[in-house]
């Protein structure tokens, strides 16, 4: 599945803007046919984002259930005699989708695209009526994992993971063309070897029996430096100027569909020329060692909730780069395409992250007081489960495994990783996504219950990823404690040979809670705690990166450990700095202040 976009060949209507919507909370809409005419009784929304904060109204922010959304559009006229596409950028966490009376698709998973071709059902110049119902149930087939209570006051959701359950239309919506024969796929694979580069293609196509292709890479000046014919082929790139951390250059690769002298379909992608590899205990980028200094974000505003939003991106964009910030990792879901596509320009370093998160039953009957009951098995994370979670896996590496600012994938966050049924469910996903790309290395978020010496997880994970929270969970006001502790664990892993990233560390933190003696959730404990990670951090040369968790406040469930949301972040919620910012700044752009 290609992105749409604006090329001699194609074009792409947006679909954003304010959309009827309706919830649904006795679930009746779909026997009762909803999509069939115009939706009653709506109110409008905003899309793309999350519903839940727009009304002020537990009943919207507690929702369970089903959503609806309605639109209508024209389709363009000048779009008779192509193919036409209907393409969320996401629905969390699924979909069905009809045009006018018709069912077009459906999709499970929160963060990943799905598109529909409706080419039968559409007229041009005519409008269309789109019809939407978006579920946000989680459950133990769902990725991530939860569980619908029923309570004598209705339905209430509960999930293991430490975010609020946003829901809704997130991301664009878009109506797109392209011609009946078509490029439908392409994947790029770079290397560099001494100043010069390859670039190595494969396109999908569809309907081209006796057509060609034509591959064409432009410069950022748009100088054509390499050219190729062929449904794949290699481009070599003399005198290449790479794409590096800190600075996101880009060819541009123009391919095309051709039929002898005649353009039938062109699509151009942007390509970075780099490569990733681990090599003992060293992370190399362009065959250099890098460090990783950073966050661990979240999608996450004020009202729009998880809804992307252009601003904060350049704005959050803004803040990393002045504090020093040289990656981030996508904790912990996929975010917004248009969110890589800005680390591509920007020379921003992403670890990407499936939406598997929660996926640890002790972690949950120790967070949320339930009974424990086990992580994997047939009455919990099953075999439904497992294949939901591989197809999160497919969905990732196929939307994101050409953005040169994606250099390592993270399966899962914080799963349990010490039990036999750990090492069954995860080694055949691990081999998955090294199989769907063999170019980038693989990883987990470790949680701290499977410390060094108990996770089984780490064999098949090229780098190890660290969550640590000594000094706030644990040893929680004691830094001394809590530096020993900590030292003594990286130390261990240290030995495994392989590089670490830590890729959580933090302590809550009230903006504006001062202390003589610094104090949990004060701004000088938080200052104080990172200081002590990164003593440790700088005495263990196998540590190559430092995510601090997290860029800014966000929102979450409800619960006893958590003021407002969690407020570990560097930034409030609204971007502002704490102390710890100007800390971090020191250290990560060595200014002195
Ligand atoms: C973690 C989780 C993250 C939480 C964080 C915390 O280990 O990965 O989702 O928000 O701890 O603050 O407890």
């Amino acid at each position: 599945m290609l992105r749409p976009q604006d090329s001699p060949t194609r074009e792409r209507r947006s679909l954003d803007g304010l959309w009827q919507f309706r919830l649904d909370p006795d679930g009746v809409g779909r026997e009762a046919g909803w999509w069939r005419g115009r939706l009653q009784e709506t109110r409008e929304v905003p899309v793309p984002a999350s519903y839940n904060d727009l009304f002020a109204d537990a009943a919207v922010r507690d929702h369970v259930g089903d959503a609806w959304y309605q639109t209508t559009v024209r389709v363009p006229r000048g779009w008779a005699g192509q193919r036409v596409l209907l393409r969320f950028d996401a629905a969390t966490h699924r979909a069905v989708v009809w045009v006018d009376d018709v069912e077009v698709t459906r999709h499970e998973g929160g963060y990943t695209p799905f598109e529909a071709d409706v080419t039968a059902h559409v007229r041009p110049g005519e409008p269309i009526r789109v019809t939407v119902v978006v579920n946000n149930e989680l459950t133990w087939e769902s990725v991530p994992p939860g569980e619908v209570e029923e309570t004598p006051r209705g339905r209430r959701q509960v999930y293991f993971h430490d975010f609020f359950n946003y829901a809704g239309l997130h991301r664009s919506v878009w109506l797109h063309s392209t011609p009946h024969a078509h490029l439908d796929d392409v994947t790029v694979v770079t290397g560099l070897a001494g100043d010069s580069g390859t670039v190595e293609y494969r396109v999908g196509a569809v309907g081209a029996d006796g057509l060609g292709v034509r591959a064409v890479l432009r410069d950022a000046e748009g100088v054509e430096v390499a050219t190729a014919e062929g449904a794949s082929g290699v481009l070599q790139v003399a005198g290449v100027h790479p794409w590096r951390p800190g600075e996101g250059y880009l060819y541009d690769l123009e391919l095309s569909l051709t039929d002898g002298p005649d353009l039938v379909d062109s699509y151009v992608l942007p390509v970075g020329v780099r490569t990733v590899e681990v090599r003992g205990q060293q992370f190399l980028i362009n065959g250099e060692p890098f460090s990783f200094t950073g966050f661990g974000k979240h999608e996450d505003l004020p009202v729009r909730g998880k809804g992307h939003d252009d601003v904060f991106l350049v704005h959050d964009a803004a803040l990393m780069r002045w504090i020093g910030a040289n990656s981030f990792r996508t904790a912990h879901y996929p975010y917004a395409e248009e969110v890589l596509d800005f680390a591509d320009r920007n020379g921003i370093v992403v670890i990407d992250e499936t939406a598997a998160v929660g996926q640890n039953m002790t972690l949950a009957a120790f967070a949320l007081g339930r009974p424990k009951v086990p992580t994997f098995s047939a009455e919990t994370i099953g075999e439904a489960g497992h294949a939901a979670h591989a197809q999160a896996i497919r969905e990732l590496v196929a939307r994101d495994r050409n953005h040169p600012s994606v250099v390592l994938w993270s399966i899962a966050n914080e799963p349990e990783s010490d039990t036999d049924e750990a090492c069954a469910y995860f080694e055949p996903l691990f081999d998955l996504t090294r199989e769907l790309d063999p170019t980038r290395p693989v990883g987990f978020a470790n949680m701290m219950f499977s410390a060094y010496g108990k996770d089984r997880l780490h064999r098949y994970a090229d780098v190890v990823m660290l969550n640590r929270y000594y000094g706030w969970y644990r040893h929680a006001g004691d830094l001394v404690a809590a530096e020993e502790a900590l030292e003594a664990e990286l130390t261990g892993w240290a030995t495994e040979g392989k590089p670490i990233i830590v890729t959580e560390y933090g302590a809550d933190t009230v903006a504006g809670l001062h202390q003589v003696t610094p104090l949990p959730w004060s701004e000088e404990y938080q200052v104080e705690f990172l200081e002590m990670y990164h003593r440790v951090f700088d005495r263990i040369d196998a540590v190559v990166g430092e995510h601090v968790w997290n860029f800014a406040d966000f929102a979450t469930g409800p619960g006893t450990s958590r003021v407002d949301g969690n407020r570990k972040g560097v930034f409030t919620r609204d971007r502002r700095p704490k102390a710890a910012a100007h800390m971090l700044r020191r250290r990560w752009r060595g200014t002195g202040g």
